[in-house]
């Protein structure tokens, strides 16, 4: 494949050409993107990231260019001195010169924005999208201003698919299978719901204790895989300021929370402007609509979600949950030709929001 025109992204792909492009990405730029390993599924399919950051190699370069300029102000300040104690006729100048600042080290700890698609198997549009704007930061870093700015600001871990095995399983079995394929007391009902098996109010609403439900929550948290290797990722990186969670459909972008529509996180009004700033830049790209607010008020009650946790429990402050496209036409089986529209509009979603965060 060639990923620097869009044609990858004019159709929907299986999980092995999807972790292919994340393999590409790191064989073609080795100083800005790394594979990481977030973990294996109850399958035993491994489940790959991509950590995208602008290199110590151009950073360092930035900062020798900035050491550059003021050795050649120091200098032009030094000539000015010099025809002052030589130069009878010069007026009177009582600035010193400055001390020499040490360029600026590359961030050891830069902060972290952590994104993923397909935590739940039938919502392909997710897995599309995320890749496409994995690909925007890495094609974009070194040419794209604001986009380089922001690789340089953040570390940005990209998870493609998160419930591989229920990916694998939509393609090779059940086009509409939801939930992971971890074994359940039922034989005959597999599958927990990741989205409901987050370890935050887990099992207190808006999810069921019934193994054959869509929405069936495991017999505790975190035992599904998923969400597990997500959560300890957060907690070991100790840094991460955002979190985006991609599902589908209806056009929403969500807060915290949905286990309880009267919990309030104590960060909202931040939370609530970055995400309506977000859903605006998306808007001015094709003209959607998407809501802004929190799960449980705008969609429905649902505890053991993603959001819930990295926001109360990860340190998480501007953790969102996004349904991509469509309303309902199509739902899940949205067209092929709205991935490239659909990954543009989220990618301004997203950089908007990158950038909100970089000014706070
Ligand atoms: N929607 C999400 C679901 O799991 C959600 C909504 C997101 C709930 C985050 C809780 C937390 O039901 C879809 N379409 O899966
Ligand atoms: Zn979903």
């Amino acid at each position: 494949w060639n990923y620097t025109d869009n044609s990858f992204w004019e159709n929907y792909h299986d999980l092995a050409t999807l972790n292919n492009f994340t393999e590409s990405m790191v064989q073609q730029f080795p100083d800005l993107v790394t594979r990481t390993s977030m973990g294996f599924t109850h399958e035993g399919r491994e489940v790959f990231g991509m950590t995208i950051h602008g290199s110590k190699k151009r950073q360092q370069m930035e900062a020798l260019e900035e050491l550059v300029e003021e050795v050649e102000e120091l200098l032009e300040e030094a000539s000015s001195w010099w025809s002052w104690m030589f130069d009878s006729a010069s007026s009177s100048s009582s600035s010193k010169p400055k001390e020499l600042k040490k360029p600026s080290e590359p961030k050891k700890h830069p902060k972290a924005i952590v994104i993923h698609g397909g935590q739940h198997a039938r919502e392909w549009i997710g897995p599309a999208v995320v890749t496409y704007i994995a690909k925007e930061l890495i094609l974009g870093y070194g040419s794209n201003k604001k986009i380089t700015r922001l690789v340089d600001q953040f570390e940005f871990t990209i998870v493609p698919v998160l419930n591989v095995d229920g990916y694998a399983y939509t393609w090779e079995h059940n086009r509409m299978w939801r939930k992971n394929r971890q074994p359940t007391s039922i034989p005959f009902c597999p599958g927990i719901d990741p989205n409901r098996n987050w370890g935050y109010k887990f099992a207190t609403g808006g999810s069921s204790g019934n193994p054959c439900s869509d929405a069936y929550h495991g017999s505790e948290a975190f035992i599904a895989k998923e969400p597990k290797m997500i959560a300890d990722y957060i907690l070991k990186k100790e840094n991460v300021v955002s979190y985006i969670d991609f599902h589908s459909y209806s056009q929403l972008w969500m807060t915290p929370f949905g286990a309880d529509c009267s919990n309030i996180p104590k960060d909202d009004e931040d939370i609530m402007e970055a995400g309506m700033g977000a859903a605006k830049a998306l808007k001015d790209v094709h003209g959607k609509k998407f809501a802004v607010g929190s799960v449980c008020k705008i969609i429905y009650q649902a505890s053991g979600g993603s959001l819930d946790w990295t926001y109360a429990e990860g340190g998480v402050k501007y953790s969102y949950a996004v349904e991509l496209r469509d309303t309902g036409r199509h739902g899940f089986m949205l067209p092929e030709d709205e991935i490239i529209p659909s990954s543009e509009e989220t990618l301004a979603g997203v950089l908007h929001l990158a950038n909100f965060i970089r000014k706070r």
